[in-house]
């Protein structure tokens, strides 16, 4: 691997050999979790591969075997609508790289060690394969830590492991090892974590091989038919935004931050 020159990054690493990029979140010591600005890094260096004709497939992993990504970081997380920049504004630009990941016209491979939950495993979702360690977590947390991801999130989940098992994913908030998540479709493979990278590389080489344009439009086709999702998926992050502003949204996420378990018995249950 080599570093890709001219780009300057804090939150991410991205680097490149033989027609793959990989751009890893290297925010190892919140198991990954991003924060606006890794957001603004790889959507950078996504664009960026996109662009760069020598690259025919990207890899979105995290560093360090322990995580993924453990979704948004629950410390800059903000009373007005979102995730609080460095100059303060709130954002949610997780549903920005989502949609270009789905936008993105060359086959982008999640490589997962360790976590992938809440805002984590949407990615990982969302990505064309998954190729899972042995040691992967899966999971949302959402109506745990105050927030939800109504539009890809839970649709697209739907789409890939079944109505009845998204809701159970997204209404118990429980863990999947990754063979639990390979016996539901939710991911292509399961190796064990010493030849996670060699694994991944080798199913990128092998399309590599292939025809771009066929897999181009074969990419297109397989979102086209939820595509119209993307304006759900737009109003759903409103929606998430307005709940990070209630009491209810900030007892989740409060709770996370003081390590103890949500009380949410003061909100009414609305009939
Ligand atoms: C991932 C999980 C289950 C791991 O648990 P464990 O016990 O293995 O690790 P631990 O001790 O919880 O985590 C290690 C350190 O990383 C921090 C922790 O606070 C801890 O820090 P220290 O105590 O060592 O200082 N950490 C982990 N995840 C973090 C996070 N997301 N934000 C900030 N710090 C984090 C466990 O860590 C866990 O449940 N993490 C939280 C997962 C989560 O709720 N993510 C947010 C979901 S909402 C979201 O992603 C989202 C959305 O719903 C809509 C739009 C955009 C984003």
């Amino acid at each position: 691997w080599t570093a890709v020159e001219g780009q300057a990054f804090t939150d991410i690493l991205y680097d490149r050999t033989e027609g793959i990029a990989r751009i890893s979140i290297n925010r190892p010591h919140v198991h990954n979790a991003f924060r606006p600005e890794t957001l603004v890094e790889v959507m950078k260096a996504l664009r960026h591969a996109r662009f760069d004709p020598e690259i025919g497939v990207v890899i979105l992993t995290g560093v360090g075997g322990k995580a993924f990504c453990s979704g948004g970081d629950q410390r800059v997380r903000g009373d007005d609508g979102g995730y609080k920049d460095e100059e303060g504004v709130h954002h949610l630009n997780a549903l920005d790289l989502q949609r270009e990941i789905r936008t993105c016209p060359k086959p982008i491979v999640a490589m997962v060690a360790g976590w992938a939950i809440g805002g984590g495993n949407v990615l990982q979702l969302l990505c064309d394969l998954t190729i899972a360690a042995d040691n992967a977590r899966f999971g949302q947390t959402g109506p745990r830590v105050g927030s939800f991801d109504a539009g890809f999130g839970a649709g697209i989940l739907a789409r890939t492991i079944g109505v009845k098992k998204a809701k159970e994913v997204w209404f118990l908030c429980r863990q999947y090892d990754a063979q639990q998540a390979l016996e539901m479709g939710w991911i292509n493979t399961v190796v064990p974590l010493e030849r996670l990278e060699e694994e991944t590389v080798a199913w990128c080489r092998q399309m590599l091989t292939l025809s771009p344009t066929a897999l181009r439009v074969l990419k297109a086709a397989f979102n086209a038919d939820s595509d119209g999702a993307a304006g759900i998926q737009e109003l759903a992050g409103n929606a998430t935004a307005l709940f990070y502003m209630t009491e209810e949204g900030q007892e989740g996420r409060d709770a996370f931050l003081e390590k103890r378990a949500p009380d949410f018995s003061r909100f009414r249950r609305r009939p």
